[in-house]
């Protein structure tokens, strides 16, 4: 299912994601030049029916949609079989849902109105972290044109201008917040982190950002950015001729990215989903599930199979929103139970949701997440594995299945 900004679907939205036992769905946005192939990845992680093709600008009004972050499912470590509510488990695999945003192109001069300008930047001011989408092929130039072009530039362009679109709306609030932080005697970073909530920085990052720079100081929002808005390179169309050589030079250069190739996954995605081949989220290979391929679907995937996944791993679609969520934003899974000693809610279901939260996030914050009104009659906690009780403060290992007591 796919949600555009009408404010109809946004409300169709808002009932969906109520009914899920899950309090914040993490949003990832994709960005990138025109033609890089955000909707590609998009389409390939979401599987929903949106436009793509090979011009600038294809896509104007943002796409929004669901995508599945992946990790194991403690039923099979815990032999049991599991009834998931707000997920999905695909033999033993969780299937986490998490919001993916595909907006239009960006180009240099955005942020001065160039393009499309950076106004659509806007939808991205919820997103916890960014996916920038790069033609490592180097034939998309940074207007999303077709030529000859070195991609390390583009990852400059791109992250110059994303900063250029915070750093002008924290120059709007800084100089408020400043005043009223010195009229109330109140630390500037809370000002500013009120007045920056929209954009969904969080007052410790202020705070961590502000030892190096002032927040009037460029520096400031780019250090800012790192920290509250971290960019996954997606080196895409990897499988394109040439790509491979261009993708270890720019890596050497430019730092870490992930080759990718959303093209592929969105082929085999599709061909899954019509039963033609059995293919597993993240998987480095597939099966041939139907006699009804004809020569040209088949040597379609046998490329696929030769060019992309023996050579690469994996297309690289699911590694790079797993590493958006668990490595560069830190989370960790956990399953709270109503009854720890068969693992399910209320109704019976075995390990019915997953939560996700910060590492390090103890029993008591936990607590106050699954029932935000019960803070003050928490008790303590227990453990399936160990079947040991679990003190307030003491942190959450990835995977727990938990039970949060609270007095009546
Ligand atoms: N070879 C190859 N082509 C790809 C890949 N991903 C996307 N493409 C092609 O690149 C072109 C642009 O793809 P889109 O997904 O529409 O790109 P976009 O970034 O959304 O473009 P705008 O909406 O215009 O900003 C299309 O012809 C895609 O088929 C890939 O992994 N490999
Ligand atoms: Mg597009």
């Amino acid at each position: 299912m796919v949600y555009r900004k009408t404010k109809k679907h946004w409300k169709r939205e808002a009932i969906t994601f109520k009914s899920c036992t899950q309090l914040k769905y993490m949003l990832i946005g994709l960005v990138g030049v025109p033609n890089s192939g955000k909707s590609t990845f998009f389409k390939s992680a979401t599987l929903a029916d949106i436009e793509i093709a090979n011009y600038p600008f294809t896509t104007i009004e943002p796409n929004q949609g669901v995508a599945h972050i992946t990790a194991p499912c403690p039923c099979k470590m815990l032999g049991v079989k599991c009834n998931p509510q707000n997920s999905a488990c695909v033999d033993g695999v969780r299937h986490i849902p998490v919001k993916l945003l595909d907006v239009a192109g960006l180009v240099p001069g955005a942020h001065e109105g160039k393009g499309l300008g950076n106004q659509f930047l806007d939808d991205l001011r919820q997103a916890d972290g960014l996916i920038h989408v790069l033609d490592i092929s180097g034939k998309t130039d940074a207007e999303g044109k077709e030529n000859e072009w070195d991609p390390s530039k583009t990852i400059e362009i791109l992250e110059n201008e994303i900063d250029e679109w915070i750093y002008g709306i924290i120059q709007k609030n800084y100089i408020k917040s400043k005043r009223i932080a010195e009229m109330e005697k109140k630390p500037i970073e809370r000002m500013l982190a009120q007045n920056l909530s929209g954009l969904g920085i969080e007052e410790h990052e202020i705070k961590a950002a502000m030892r190096d720079n002032n927040p009037d100081e460029r520096e400031f929002t780019t250090t800012l950015r790192k920290i509250s808005k971290p960019i996954i390179i997606a080196a895409n169309k990897i499988d394109k001729s040439g790509a491979k050589e261009i993708f270890e030079k720019v890596r050497e250069s430019s730092g870490e990215m992930i080759s990718c190739s959303a093209d592929s996954e969105l082929a085999l995605r599709e061909a899954d989903k019509h039963g033609l081949i059995n293919y597993k989220l993240g998987s480095s290979d597939f099966t041939i599930a139907s006699g009804n391929l004809n020569e040209k679907q088949k040597a379609a995937l046998e490329f696929i199979r030769s060019n992309v996944l023996k050579r690469f791993g994996t297309t690289g679609v699911q590694k790079i929103l797993n590493k958006m969520v668990f490595e560069k934003l830190g989370y960790v899974t956990v399953y709270p139970v109503a009854d720890i000693n068969h693992a399910t809610d209320k109704k019976g279901n075995i390990l019915p949701d997953v939560f996700l939260v910060k590492k390090g996030t103890t029993l008591k914050e936990l607590a106050s997440k699954v029932h935000s009104d019960m803070a003050d009659k928490f008790i303590g906690g227990m453990e399936y594995k160990t079947k040991r009780k679990i003190g307030a403060e003491q942190k959450i290992n990835d995977g727990d299945v938990i039970e949060i007591i609270f007095g009546k």
